[in-house]
């Protein structure tokens, strides 16, 4: 990879601006330090080895060179839009699998943030929010993406089992290819981020619903069907008759362990 080729290459979409970096600490953190000093909507920030990718809750994002995206976008949200903020998460994980069906893959969106393909992990989402004192002034969203075999960590580091686009597909795939075309997808479907279409096709997307999960939140775990999401993404899950809303954020899902 190399900035003159990835511009060319995105040369389609309305992007501000792209920043290529071969290696950093995070492109999120790169992201967010743009959008603090005042970078406009559109700017994404490109790595291909991150030193210190990040996670939720200061959990660990492996990125490998050569064989993985990890890429930021700075969005400056409208008031409309700012209402419905943990929506861009989930705008980030459509996009993912939107661009990964294009492929010709079934993959499916484990709530809130991860994409999987043969329920294994292959992609995380960081959506974080930039403040200007008070005010919520911009969103960046991050995103990895394991594209060819080498990017799959050891299982010993992994929370989840994972997988790459590439073992999947049985056959290679061009990395700015599926660059393109998930930036693409998240342009189109950020327009669309309020609409209950927008709800609906990443509903149609989740993993496990329906279905019996556990969910760990920060004061413990609670099991209970996965009955529905509502419009600002949260989970409803139903527990002896009685629904939680659970939303985003300090949580991790999981199928119940039979
Ligand atoms: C996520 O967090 O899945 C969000 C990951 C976001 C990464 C992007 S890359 C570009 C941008 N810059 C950043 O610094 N971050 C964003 P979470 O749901 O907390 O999952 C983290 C867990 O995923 C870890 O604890 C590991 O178990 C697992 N993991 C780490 N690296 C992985 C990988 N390459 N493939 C699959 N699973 C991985």
């Amino acid at each position: 990879m190399d900035v003159e080729t990835i511009r060319a290459r995105l040369s389609a979409l309305p992007i501000s601006e792209i920043q290529y970096l071969p290696e950093t600490y995070s492109t999120n953190d790169d992201a967010m330090a743009w959008a603090q000093a005042g970078a406009p909507e559109g700017v994404v920030v490109i790595a291909d080895k991150q030193l210190k990718g990040r996670g939720r809750l200061g959990r660990m994002w492996v990125t490998q060179p050569g064989t993985s995206l990890a890429f930021s976008m700075i969005f400056r949200p409208t008031l409309e839009e700012i209402e419905k903020l943990s929506l861009f998460s989930p705008l980030g994980a459509l996009a993912v699998a939107v661009a990964l069906e294009d492929l010709g893959l079934s993959p499916e969106i484990k709530w809130p943030n991860d994409v999987l393909l043969s329920r294994k992990k292959v992609c995380g989402v960081l959506a974080e929010t930039v403040w200007m004192g008070s005010h919520i002034n911009g969103v960046v969203l991050g995103i990895g993406i394991n594209v060819a075999t080498g990017s799959v960590p050891d299982s010993n580091v992994l929370l989840f089992p994972a997988t790459c686009v590439e073992s999947e597909l049985g056959k290679p795939v061009d990395r700015l290819l599926l660059l393109e075309s998930v930036l693409r997808h998240l342009i189109e479907w950020r327009k669309q981020i309020r609409t209950e279409r927008f709800i609906e096709e990443w509903k149609k997307r989740l993993a496990f619903l329906g279905e019996k999960v556990t969910v760990q939140k920060p004061d413990g775990e609670i099991t209970g069907w996965f009955q529905d999401v509502d419009e600002h993404g949260a989970l409803v899950l139903s527990v002896e008759e009685q629904y939680h809303t659970i939303l985003a954020g300090d949580v991790k899902l999981r199928p119940l362990e039979e």
